[in-house]
């Protein structure tokens, strides 16, 4: 079956196709705070390369979420490799820069293996030697697709299940601006492979740890109004008492991000180490990227995120006065030009 995935050059597709039939044993590795994106795309593909006689192996440096741990070859995931490792081949999976691979790629490796990159975001720097980079796409999971329909493997419905998870966790369900039809007749495609559609909405999707709903309560009941303008701030004592790790952000920038009468949306959470990591979200028409770059952060328009040296109180003091100037600018401008 020819996948319909977005416009990647024919040429990045034969290079990185090439790159995987030489080699033998390819290490694929997964951000931090792994999601079902980097997660699902590096299941996907070790599938793919088992089918093609290859011995692939996983790592990412954070556990795997109870919510995607469940794919099939989750379980092989390490979480460091040592330098002399028996590997022929770095992937890079869902990372727009080699500080992504959150330290398992090691320095002696650059020049003496080579790294493929497969990614969409639209700051990726292209820092593999080969990259199949797709900043269109609203998932890795489609240039992926496109990787393993180039190769002229079937697609499974394991490996179809891996990448419905992907591409419904990068889309929050299908429902981000970057849902396009093209999208919809791939979810379609991946159904019709014998991907578990169901089973990835209900497993992954509608799946909340006991423990991260729990933190939802806390943060929602410090939840804040002000205006068009809502936040909450999470205490590492609250995260001590439940048992949150630093690495777990409890996707409270998406739970905060539905507030109706918000259109910026901050939430804060109290680190180990003395820092505030500073999630924004903001409704269309609305920037925090700029926010958060003025803090040593970075991101898109509507999710960006930093990390605050200091309390809750500073941190709160440093960002929320910016979030209030992102919100006069609109208003400034409604005024100018009524419609
Ligand atoms: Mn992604």
């Amino acid at each position: 079956m020819t996948m319909i995935t977005s416009s990647l050059p024919a040429e990045a597709l034969h290079h990185a196709a090439a790159l995987l039939q030489q080699r033998r044993r390819p290490l694929l590795i997964s951000h931090p705070r792994p999601d079902g994106d980097t997660i699902g795309c590096a299941l996907a593909l070790r599938l793919a390369l088992l089918q093609m006689g290859k011995i692939p192996s996983l790592a990412c440096v954070h556990p795997i979420p109870e919510n995607i741990a469940y794919l099939p070859g989750a379980e092989t995931y390490v979480s460091d490799v040592p330098d002399d490792a028996d590997i022929d081949l770095v992937i890079a999976v869902d990372m727009s820069d080699l500080s992504r691979t959150g330290g398992i790629y090691k320095d002696s490796w650059r020049g003496t293996l080579p790294l493929l990159v497969i990614d969409h975001h639209a700051t990726n720097d292209a820092f593999g030697d080969v990259n199949l980079v797709d900043p269109d796409a609203a998932a890795t999971a489609l240039p992926l697709a496109a990787l393993i329909d180039a190769l002229g493997l079937p697609l499974t419905g394991d490996m179809a299940t891996c990448l419905l998870a992907a591409v419904l966790t990068d889309t929050r369900g299908l429902r981000t601006s970057n849902t396009t039809p093209e999208v919809l007749r791939f979810v379609g495609q991946l159904i019709e492979a014998g991907g578990d559609y169901a089973g990835v909405m209900e497993n992954t999707l509608d799946s909340v740890p006991y423990r991260q709903m729990r933190g939802w309560a806390v943060a929602l009941n410090r939840l804040q109004l002000d205006g068009e303008l809502a936040w909450a701030t999470f205490p590492l004592a609250e995260k001590i008492a439940l048992g949150i790790e630093d690495h777990d952000d409890l996707d409270l920038g998406n739970l905060l991000s539905r507030v109706a009468e918000a259109k910026v949306m901050a939430t804060f959470l109290e680190m180990r180490d003395g820092t505030v990591k500073v999630s924004l979200r903001s409704r269309p028409g609305y920037n925090v990227a700029w926010i958060a770059k003025a803090l040593a952060g970075g991101g898109h328009h509507q999710a960006a995120g930093c990390s605050v040296t200091g309390d809750l109180d500073a941190a709160q003091a440093r960002v929320l006065p910016l979030a209030r100037e992102e919100l006069a600018k609109r208003l400034q401008k409604s005024h100018a030009m009524p419609d």
